[in-house]
This record gives structure tokens, C-alpha cells and sequence, in this order.
């Protein structure tokens, strides 16, 4: 009976908001989940949602039960945002795409896809990763092994160690690779490092699985965010990518998202997509439909398209203020001499700081500043006025 159910552990990331939520501090501020706040720390919805929104209610539209594989709508432009329209995997019909439940959904039906079809495969992901990857391996069943990734010395890539373990798995593994804006060091591979990536894991004969969940909010550019994935799609390699609209266009509780297989022909996308189908059915039916809707108008449409990359810009913006203003706090008031450039180099809605998890606990304890004990921080729920306050805590757990 369920007297014997026992407690789950909290959700390191999302249960640092509840205990933000708790503590009634004045000067307290959330910096654990990767949210955009305005710079009065308020939610953010875009404005060309808020026209998407109004053209749907106009347009009246019915909430018939989609197909099981997503809206055609935005399947299509997803693709299409993604690789570009003219990209040849489109064309010839090689890229079988389905909506997902977000990113989260999305690499879930995926997992579930690789446990179906790949049982003896493993994935390799990054070390470290978003904490949910490894959540969803688990439960897909599906076994994983790290590569490495950070470099504490440096503050910066692994290269080598990371090359080294992707030769090092068994051939034909799936390779997890983020396609912008790592999470959570805020690290990416250079241009040349990706073609180097894209050789090992040619070698190999593995899969890359791509991750994509800040396309536009990283460099600001959609096209620069993606070029990731359009250098392996480009080599001709078959591979997945998962999408998240979470982000970009703020729709974190409309979970929209995609699962996008290209593969070596269009016959083969089509039975692709037919598992797909067969997985999604069972587990959930089919997806929901206001986020879908709200993407297809926005991307679909090229004034609504223009307005949204310019609230792109204006979002990574604002995160690129702050992160140049908590730099040049940190770099005056810390008097030790620390180089503390790293904060400049990483990119995307985070500072990997290089707390540890008691410097993390003093943060939050003594400063009310809450944040994930690896000691990441959320710049997007940062504003100008407290980088200074932010500054100060992060001198005093550093060096105590
Ligand atoms: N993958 C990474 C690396 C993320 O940071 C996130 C969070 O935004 C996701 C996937 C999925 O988020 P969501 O399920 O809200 O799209
Ligand atoms: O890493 C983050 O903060 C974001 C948001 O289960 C997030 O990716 C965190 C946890 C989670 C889903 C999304």
C-alpha cells in the first residue's frame, strides 16, 4: 500500500524557488532557475505573443485533439527555424519532426526512442549537465556515461579530456552535445573545436543527439545559435535534435517544443516518425495545442518573426548587461587579485561561478541569494541595480 511510498528528494533546480519563495528577506533574490526577469525582476511575456495571442482569439480557433504528432504548422517552421528553409535535409525530406512537451518531452521521447530501437547503445553527456539529462536516461532506461567538459583550472572547456572520451566510447554511441549556451557552464566549443566534435564522432560512427534549448539567446542571432547543428546536418550525419521554445519565445508553462530526426532518406524518415507516433500515443496522446499555434504565427509570419528577434536581442541584451556590470563590480571591490574574466567569457542565461556547495550555502543563508549548489546563477534573474549586492556576496563566500 502506499504507506510504503517514500519522500523523493527535492528538485535541485526548481526546488531552490520554493525555498525562495519561503524566506521573507527584503533583499533576497532568486538566481536558481534559468527564467528571463525585466529588469524590475518581473516575468516576461513577449509582445509577439501577446499578437499571436489576440490573432488566435480572433480567428476563433477550436480545441479539436491535435494529431498525435504535433501541428503541421509549426512542425514545419520549427524544422525550418532550426535548420534554415533551404537547408537540403528539408528538402529532400529527410528530417521527420515531432511535437514534444518542451525540451523536457521532447528528449524524453527521444530517450524513449533510443531504449526502443538502440538497447546496447549508451548516451555520452557532458560533465557536467543540466541535472534533468540524467534524470531522463534513467527513467527511458536508457544507460549513460560522462564525457568531460569543464575545466575548474581554466574555467573553460576540456577539449582534450572531451575528445578523449567521445574516441573512447563504443562506437556508435549517441553523443549529447548542447547546441548553444551550455548548462550550466555557459561554455561552448569554438567553430573549429565543432568541426573537430563533428570528425571524432564521424570516426566513431556515433550519433549526435543535440539539445537545443536557447536558440537566439545566446549570440542573439538564431542563425549563429544553430550553426552547431547545420555543420553535423551538413556533413550528412544522421542525428536528433531536441528543441525548446521555453526560452526564446518565453513560453516556459505552454511546454512547446520538438523532436527533430534527420536521417539519410525520406523513406526512412517516415518509419522514423512512425515510432515516434507509437511511442508518444501511449505516454501521452497527443500534444497540446496553444504554444504550437503561438510559434507557427510568430515564426510564420515575417512581421511577427522580425518583432520577435528584436525582443531576442533585447532579452540577451539585458543579460549581457548585467553579466558585463557583475564583472566589473566583482574585478573592483574583490581586492585578492582573483581574475575573475571567466564571468565575460561564458555565455547565455548563466554565470558558472566556481562556488563551491558550501559557498553556495553561504549565499544563500547568509545573503539570501538563492542559487543551485553547483554554483551556478541565473543571470536572467538578475537586475543592474543588485549586481552590486551580488558582487559583494560572491567576494565574502569566496573567501571565507
Ligand atoms: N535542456 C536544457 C539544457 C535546458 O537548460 C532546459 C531548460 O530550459 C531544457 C532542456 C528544457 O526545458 P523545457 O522543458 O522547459 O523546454
Ligand atoms: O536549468 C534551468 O534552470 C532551466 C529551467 O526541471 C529548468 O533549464 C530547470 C529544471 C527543470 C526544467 C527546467
Amino acid at each position: 500500500r502506499f504507506e510504503g511510498v517514500t519522500m523523493a528528494p527535492p528538485d535541485p533546480i526548481l526546488g531552490v524557488s520554493e525555498a525562495f519563495r519561503s524566506d521573507t528577506n527584503e533583499l533576497k533574490l532568486n538566481l536558481g532557475v534559468g527564467a528571463y526577469r525585466t529588469e524590475e525582476l518581473q516575468p516576461y511575456v513577449l509582445n509577439v505573443v501577446k499578437k499571436a495571442e489576440k490573432l488566435m482569439l480572433e480567428r476563433g480557433e477550436n480545441k479539436e485533439y491535435l494529431p498525435i504528432e504535433g501541428l503541421a504548422a509549426f512542425n514545419k517552421v520549427t524544422a525550418e527555424l532550426l535548420l534554415g528553409a533551404d537547408n537540403p535535409a528539408i528538402q529532400q525530406g529527410r528530417v521527420s519532426t515531432v511535437q514534444g512537451l518542451s525540451g523536457t518531452g521532447s528528449l524524453r521521447l527521444a530517450a524513449a526512442f533510443i531504449q526502443r530501437y538502440f538497447p546496447d547503445s549508451k548516451v555520452l553527456i557532458s560533465s557536467p549537465t543540466w541535472g534533468n539529462h540524467k534524470n531522463i536516461f534513467n527513467d527511458a532506461r536508457v544507460p549513460w556515461s560522462e564525457y568531460r567538459y569543464f575545466d575548474p583550472r581554466t574555467v573553460g572547456l576540456d577539449f582534450e579530456g572531451m575528445i578523449a572520451d567521445i574516441k573512447a566510447a563504443p562506437d556508435g554511441s549517441f553523443v549529447l552535445l548542447h547546441g548553444c549556451a551550455h548548462n550550466p557552464t555557459g561554455i561552448d566549443p569554438t567553430p573549429e573545436q565543432w568541426e573537430k566534435i563533428a570528425d571524432v564522432i564521424q570516426e566513431k560512427n556515433h550519433i549526435p543527439f543535440f539539445d537545443v534549448a536557447y536558440q537566439g539567446f545566446a549570440s542573439g542571432s538564431l542563425d549563429e545559435d544553430a550553426s552547431s547543428v547545420r555543420l553535423f546536418v551538413k556533413r550528412g550525419l544522421e542525428l536528433l535534435v531536441a528543441q525548446s521554445y521555453s526560452k526564446n519565445l518565453g513560453l516556459y508553462a505552454e511546454r512547446i517544443g520538438a523532436i527533430n530526426v534527420v536521417c539519410s532518406s525520406s523513406d526512412t524518415a517516415a518509419r522514423v516518425k512512425s515510432q515516434l507516433k507509437r511511442l508518444a500515443r501511449p505516454m501521452y496522446s497527443n500534444p497540446p495545442v496553444h504554444g504550437a499555434r503561438v510559434v507557427a504565427n510568430v515564426v510564420g509570419d515575417p512581421n511577427l518573426f522580425d518583432e520577435w528577434k528584436q525582443e531576442m536581442e533585447l532579452m540577451a541584451g539585458r543579460i549581457k548587461n548585467v553579466r558585463q556590470r557583475l564583472y566589473e563590480n566583482l574585478s573592483q571591490k574583490d581586492k585578492s587579485g582573483k581574475d575573475w574574466s571567466f564571468v565575460l567569457k561564458q555565455i547565455g542565461m548563466f554565470s558558472y561561478t566556481g562556488l563551491n556547495k558550501a559557498q553556495s550555502d553561504n549565499m544563500t543563508d547568509k545573503w539570501h541569494i538563492y542559487m543551485t549548489k553547483d554554483g551556478r546563477i541565473s543571470l536572467a534573474g538578475l537586475s543592474l541595480s543588485k549586481c552590486e549586492y551580488l558582487a559583494d556576496a560572491i567576494i565574502d563566500s569566496f573567501h571565507n
